[in-house]
């Protein structure tokens, strides 16, 4: 039987991976994604119909594996024909690839926080940064991710970074200390194989790659040949950045590729799901602690064990709707779940994508320093972001901030940085609304026109309501301002 009209034009099996397609002529490009829609999305429902018998419930094992700080365009299989991703790229050839992922904060440790709950960080606690000073944490009423499977009988292990709390929140079973790629491997194979007879939750998070760029092992990067993308200046400390970056993402594709090695030398490679996401969008201003796109729109890459590979999906999903997903696929999702997101294992499993159209983001800290609460609502066509605290200038986190890309553009006394003024940047109004196909990098701001009074009013009632169906603490704003 025929997945659903939604599921053909949302779901599809082009050929995964083809960078190049997007540089084709308009017309051209539409005729064959046509027909490759109609062709491959046949496919894929046999796919689905023919994938392999689901693996016992004892054998459902779960790798969530996290990049730090990686942009959605940074990778081959997301048509950069630079960086070079082949574990990344060979993982979306066995598994779908999702073109519509966000996280809901751009910023590590609340990120994270989002992950591992299902729940917005204004209401699991976790408003900033974990480590040092910083020192947020999550209630102590939570409860996490790896709580819910060790419960349903999953043997859990975080490996390298963590940078979430409190620890009796967020308890995995086992800790695996970071190390370099070849002896992470070894350390999740440990781990992998101490007890076959119950499944495993492996929550492996790369310290790549986040400033400062460890690339070690990674081929030499040409600055000349690396993709400014249009939300950054093209100037030479821009494009020595993002080489160094390029090269720190080789370096995170190397330990995915050992993974998956271990996994398929263990004979877990088909009765594990596998998830690839990063926790917030690449470390450049205008990127990473923004709710622009580049800051949250991410990328995102899935193995449902049994399926056909190869799928491109654009169904809009969020990290809230990952433990959901998780726990769904664990056969251990409580029968009245009350997670701010929910399940998209139907999407996985090759069901329609309708109702997957619409997402929300809450961003409050990154450092303890950089107060800057902002909301949002993203639907196909428009962005909304409110925010809430519009008196004050913009934040840089540290890393940011030093970051040659940057300093080079205070030095120089540039008037514009990538899309929209520096001016516009630093200090932004309290409505922000973008029509997101005419203007996909957010430069024209249309809160004010009377054009999209309608449009403006429509979404902030959407936000309003998720602000009060989430708890959000700010929603007390609506009553001050
Ligand atoms: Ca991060």
């Amino acid at each position: 039987m025929l997945p659903a009209l939604q599921t053909l034009d949302r779901c599809h099996l082009p050929a995964a991976c083809t960078p190049g397609l997007t540089a084709w002529p308009a017309a051209f490009r539409a005729v064959v994604g046509g027909l490759a829609a109609i062709l491959l999305a046949l496919d894929w429902a046999t796919s689905v119909a023919a994938a392999a018998p689901e693996p016992p419930k004892a054998h459902r094992n779960v790798v969530l594996f996290v990049s730090d700080d990686h942009g959605m365009n940074d990778a081959g299989c997301y048509g950069n024909p630079v960086v070079k991703t082949p574990a990344l790229d060979a993982l979306a050839a066995a598994g779908t690839r999702f073109t519509h992922a966000f996280c809901t904060t751009a910023s590590c440790s609340p990120s994270r926080s989002v992950i591992l709950t299902g729940l917005h960080n204004h209401a699991n606690g976790m408003y900033g940064l974990q480590h040092s000073y910083h020192h947020f944490q999550s209630f102590s009423n939570i409860k996490s991710l790896p709580v819910m499977l060790s419960e349903a009988g999953y043997r859990t292990a975080v490996a390298g970074k963590y940078h979430v709390a409190p620890e009796e929140v967020y308890r995995f079973d086992q800790t695996i200390r970071n190390a370099p790629p070849e002896a992470m491997a070894e350390r999740c194979k440990a781990f992998i194989t101490a007890d076959p007879q119950r499944p495993f939750f492996l929550y492996y998070c790369t310290t790549e790659p986040h400033r400062p760029f460890a690339r070690e092992g990674s081929d030499p990067i040409d600055p000349e040949k690396v993709i400014v993308p249009p939300y950054l200046p093209d100037t030479p400390q821009t494009r020595s950045e993002l080489a160094q970056y390029y090269g720190s993402i080789q370096r995170m594709d190397k330990r995915l590729g050992l993974l998956i090695e271990v996994l398929k030398q263990t004979g877990n490679w088909d009765n594990t799901l596998i998830i690839f996401i990063s926790d917030n969008g690449a470390p450049f201003p205008g990127a990473k602690t923004t709710l622009y796109e580049p800051g949250i729109r991410l990328p995102c890459v899935i193995r449902y064990p049994g399926a056909k590979g190869g799928a491109v999906c654009d169904a809009m999903i969020t990290w809230a709707d990952l433990t959901p997903t998780i726990l769904d696929f664990a056969g251990a999702l409580p029968p009245k779940p009350q997670f701010h997101g929910r399940s998209f294992l139907k999407v996985l499993e090759g069901g329609s994508t309708e109702g997957w159209d619409e997402v929300y983001a809450s961003h409050t800290f990154h450092e303890v320093t950089m107060y800057y609460p902002m909301r949002m609502v993203r639907t196909r066509k428009y962005k909304y972001i409110l925010n809430l605290a519009h008196q004050l200038p913009y934040p840089f986190a540290s890393d940011l901030w030093a970051s040659t890309t940057w300093q080079a553009v205070l030095n120089r006394g540039d008037k514009t940085y990538g899309p929209r003024t520096v001016e516009a940047y630093i200090h932004r109004p309290r409505h922000e609304l973008y029509d997101l196909e005419h203007d996909p990098w957010e430069s024209k701001n249309l809160a004010g026109d009377p054009k999209y009074a309608e449009v403006l009013t429509e979404l902030q009632n959407k936000l309003h309501q998720w602000q009060k169906q989430t708890g959000d603490p700010w929603i007390i704003k609506y009553q001050h301002e």
